[in-house]
């Protein structure tokens, strides 16, 4: 069985969604990110960066990267309606958008919820989260231009794992302003919330996302150290 290290405002419902859509067996361990957590020594002892999701495979081995978690699950348990095999020619566009989420999405969405950690002055906090959001912004406007060309999905007519990563991110960052701003990914949203697998963890990200915003509001300092 796997074991899923997760927890509220954390990136792990990505995983667990693969996992529920897969039928796939997993325990869920929580790990309280607000309360610092994940440095104690017992999660350390699992992920030294201190950082989740992370997955235990029923052989044991410990794996992290939540894009990477996804695609293994789905390529290991042959969940073909959530990524094209390696052989499909969809593969491309595939593996090319969720490394983009990975690599050029994710990081900003790190200084977007962390600013505290990537300025020496608290009064630089607003600015760096201000230019996450706009450069966030900036690849979703890109996005949003080649969904309206080939959509409604990233894939076309197909459905895959990397909808349901995008719109994960889209609500954390501020799903009405994106919606309202580009039509495509609106489009795209509201289909992906409104299937039933998806719609619980979207609304709960909906959530995660308003409350995170709220602390925010209320500790300018940082809501995690
Ligand atoms: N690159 C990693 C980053 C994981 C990550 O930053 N996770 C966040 C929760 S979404 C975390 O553990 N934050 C705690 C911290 O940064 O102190 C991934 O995508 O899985």
């Amino acid at each position: 069985m796997y074991i899923l290290y997760g927890g509220d405002f954390t990136r792990a419902p990505l995983v667990q969604w693969v996992l529920e859509e897969g039928g796939i067996e997993y325990e869920l361990r929580k790990i309280d990110i607000l309360n610092g957590e994940n440095r104690s020594a017992e999660f350390l002892a699992v992920n030294p960066a201190g950082l989740i999701p992370v997955l235990i495979t029923p052989e044991g081995d410990v794996l992290y990267e939540v894009a990477a978690l996804m695609v293994y699950l789905a390529d290991r348990h042959r969940l073909e309606d959530l990524a094209p095999s390696s052989a499909d020619p969809d593969r491309g566009l595939f593996l090319s958008t969720v490394f983009h989420i990975a690599g050029d999405i994710q990081p900003e969405m790190k200084r977007f919820h962390f600013p505290h950690r990537f300025s020496l002055r608290r009064e630089d906090d607003i600015g760096i989260q201000d230019l996450a959001k706009s450069l966030v912004l900036s690849r979703l406007g890109v996005m949003d231009g080649r969904l309206a060309k080939r959509g409604p999905y990233v894939l076309g007519s197909r459905f895959s794992l990397v909808d349901f990563y995008l719109c994960f991110w889209v609500a954390y960052l501020d799903r009405r302003t994106v919606c309202m701003r580009f039509p495509a990914i609106a489009t795209l949203y509201n289909m992906v919330r409104s299937r039933p697998g998806a719609t619980r963890y979207l609304q709960e990200t909906e959530g995660m996302a308003d409350a995170y915003a709220e602390m925010m509001n209320t500790s300018p300092g940082g809501v995690i150290a």
